[in-house]
């Protein structure tokens, strides 16, 4: 794997949507830049850099005021590259780690004061080699005071990783809705049992996120302006409002064929969130709560 890859847009468009002040993205990424954060061995896709300077411009670009910056699975376990933008954004941004699992308790007090606020199990076979929920399990059981865990999986094992998932003392973030099948309708499997695992917990909570992923084209979806999307996620948004964040997913990894223009997918979020007080609690409110609590 040689040739880096560009999956972001190079020129997004302004929204026509305005976000509330204070409002966060808080589901992005930093790339590098690789001279100063060289990506793991273990990457399974190598971008060109995306550093915190692009991430800061597209933020004010797209009227956001902060940034919750998730450390993407081409860094593996090593942090420095999310925590260099986290500590470069002037208190504006904090951060999820992914980490080693043996990783000490003065590791985690660490990343705690360096802004990280949660820990991301990443369960896609594309995106890593193995996922130990046993090693999971443990490490979240001694997570700093006031973290949660970020999950990311697709639906079809969302029943299998339910007696880990249950298992989890912490509050969950479930990414991308773990990945429904947007085209089977608001009422579709997918969806049904997404809300049965959500009401099996009072602390589940979800991003409604990445039109551009569950939507492409290339995944049967219509792509861009992403109706089916907006038709099976708007209702899941208004019944569980005080449960969800949403965030770009800028330089949308892996993204390449389809990339997104950042512009459309925040024209989203009135799609899905309609109303002011919805839109308040989704990018505001919500967000505040889970990683500016303190
Ligand atoms: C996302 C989704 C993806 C990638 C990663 O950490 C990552 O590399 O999360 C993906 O390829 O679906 O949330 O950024």
């Amino acid at each position: 794997m040689t040739e880096r890859i560009t999956s972001w847009h190079k020129n997004p468009s302004k929204p026509t949507f305005v976000p509330p002040p204070g409002a966060v993205d808080a589901h992005c990424h930093v790339f590098g830049p690789m001279a100063l954060h060289p990506f793991s061995a273990k990457a399974k896709y190598l971008p060109e850099d995306a550093g915190p300077d692009m991430l800061f411009a597209l933020r004010d670009h797209l009227g956001f005021s902060k940034n919750v910056i998730v450390q993407a699975s081409c860094h593996g376990t090593d942090n420095a590259a999310t925590l260099a933008a986290i500590a470069k954004s002037n208190g504006k941004a904090r951060g999820v780690a992914v980490v080693d699992p043996d990783i000490s308790e003065e590791g985690l007090a660490e990343l705690h004061a360096g802004g990280m606020r949660g820990i991301r199990f990443n369960f896609l076979k594309r995106l890593v080699d193995n996922a130990p929920k046993d090693k999971f399990l443990d490490v979240s059981k001694r997570l700093p005071q006031g973290w949660h865990v970020v999950i990311y999986f697709e639906a079809d094992i969302l029943e299998e990783l339910r007696p880990f998932m249950d298992a989890i003392p912490v509050p969950l973030v479930v990414d991308h809705m773990g990945r429904p099948d947007v085209t089977q309708g608001p009422d579709g499997a997918d969806m049904k049992a997404f809300r049965r695992f959500l009401e099996s917990r009072e602390d589940i909570w979800f991003k409604p996120t990445c039109p551009d992923r569950l939507d492409a084209i290339k995944e049967g979806g219509q792509g861009d302006p992403w109706d089916a999307f907006a038709n099976a996620v708007a209702p899941l948004v208004a019944d569980y409002s005080d449960r969800v964040i949403w965030g770009t997913d800028w330089p949308h990894p892996n993204m390449q064929d389809e990339i997104p223009d950042d512009g459309h997918i925040v024209d989203m979020i009135p799609r899905i969130a309609p109303t002011a007080q919805l839109q308040h609690k989704l990018l505001v409110d919500n967000p505040n709560r889970l990683y500016w609590a303190d």
